[in-house]
């Protein structure tokens, strides 16, 4: 596998300029600005700038002539396929490496299973290992992150199991880099909780992950804290009596998983004005919120990155023990 994924970033600008020339690529000019937060949290806010020009994805005159169960990761385009049939070792299930065919930063690409699986379901062991086997490429060039959107709350729009790799953008420094940052690699367990940063309102759970990769791959390390993770979240779904639905947000420092109460945030600016709807996946959760028009990006403005993330997850739960009724 290794070997499949070697000059990964050239494979992908290779496929993405061919792609981009052949109109395979909806892309969406957007433009970003950082804010600091009274809070002093960092966001990036994404405007896209350009979608009375550009087709949405939703509307895209690709997608419109689609029937509704069309699953675009079953027999993917080969205009859109970087890596096809990637296989961890003999008799693992196979992957494709795909480019996001509605992408809003270049060169964003998409892990699938060959196979039909659930988006609904969790991330397994050979899914753990692929997603950092292919971040590890990524990394040679530029700092990226990736991230899965796991049930009906939690942003996801397809149904097909896939796991999402994007660039960090340049001088961001996501929060988790600083709780990580102070802490050697652990795995939660009912002594030690995961790391939680209190100065945000919404319930997340990161752990620091080791720099070896020998330790990273090695024992189910990956699976181990993965599960370790979820099972906090499985316990703010039980504690709130509430369906499954949550985002896992990684790079190579450390992994982070963010139960998600709801997909969209819906308000007004002011009384009288007409409602907003503001769909949020994984990477709003690490600071990274995308808007779709100028009265998105005022309404987050007045009303905080960090009130609407609030609203969509759950209660921050940092300094809270694990008890024996916990996962
Ligand atoms: P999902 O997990 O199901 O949903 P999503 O990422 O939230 O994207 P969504 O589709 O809801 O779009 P949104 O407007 O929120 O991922 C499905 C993925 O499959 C998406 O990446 C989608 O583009 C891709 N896809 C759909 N049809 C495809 C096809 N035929 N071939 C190949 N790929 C296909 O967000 C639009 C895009 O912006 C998404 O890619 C999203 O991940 C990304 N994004 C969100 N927030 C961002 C931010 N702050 N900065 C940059 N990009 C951001």
């Amino acid at each position: 596998m290794t070997s499949v994924l070697a000059n990964l970033n050239e494979k992908i600008a290779n496929c993405y300029e061919k792609a981009a020339q052949q109109g395979e690529i909806v892309f969406k000019p957007s433009t970003s600005e950082t804010i600091t937060t009274d809070q002093g949290n960092e966001f990036v806010l994404t405007l896209l700038t350009s979608l009375s020009a550009k087709p949405t994805q939703e509307n895209s005159p690709e997608q419109v002539q689609r029937p509704k169960d069309f699953n675009p990761f079953v027999n993917p385009d080969p205009l859109l396929t970087v890596v096809a049939d990637l296989k961890l070792e003999d008799g693992a299930p196979s992957y494709n490496i795909l480019l996001n065919k509605f992408p809003v930063t270049p060169n964003h690409i998409l892990l699938t299973t060959s196979e039909f699986q659930s988006q609904n379901a969790p991330l397994s062991a050979s899914d753990l290992t692929a997603s950092f086997r292919i971040l590890e490429q990524l990394d040679l060039k530029s700092r990226h992150f990736g991230f899965y959107n796991c049930g009906d709350s939690s942003g996801a729009s397809q149904a097909h199991k896939h796991v999402q790799f994007m660039e960090l953008p340049a001088n961001f420094v996501p929060f988790a880099d600083y709780l990580a940052g102070q802490e050697d690699p652990f795995i939660a367990n009912s002594r030690k909780e995961p790391l939680q940063s209190s100065k945000l309102p919404f319930a997340h759970f990161i752990l620091p992950l080791p720099a070896s990769k020998d330790a990273l791959y090695q024992d189910d390390y990956l699976t181990m804290a993965f599960s370790s993770l979820l099972a906090r979240c499985m316990t703010v779904f039980r504690e709130h009596d509430c369906d499954i639905g949550y985002n896992v947000i990684f790079c190579k420092k450390w992994i982070m998983l963010v139960p998600r109460s709801k997909s969209v945030y819906t308000a007004r600016i002011a009384e009288g004005e007409p409602e907003l709807t503001l769909g949020i996946n994984s990477c709003g959760f690490l600071g990274l919120i995308l808007v779709k028009n100028e009265a998105l990006k005022q309404l987050v403005l007045k009303v905080s990155p960090e009130a609407i993330l609030q609203e969509l997850g759950f209660p921050n739960t940092a300094g809270k023990k694990s008890d024996e009724y916990d996962y």
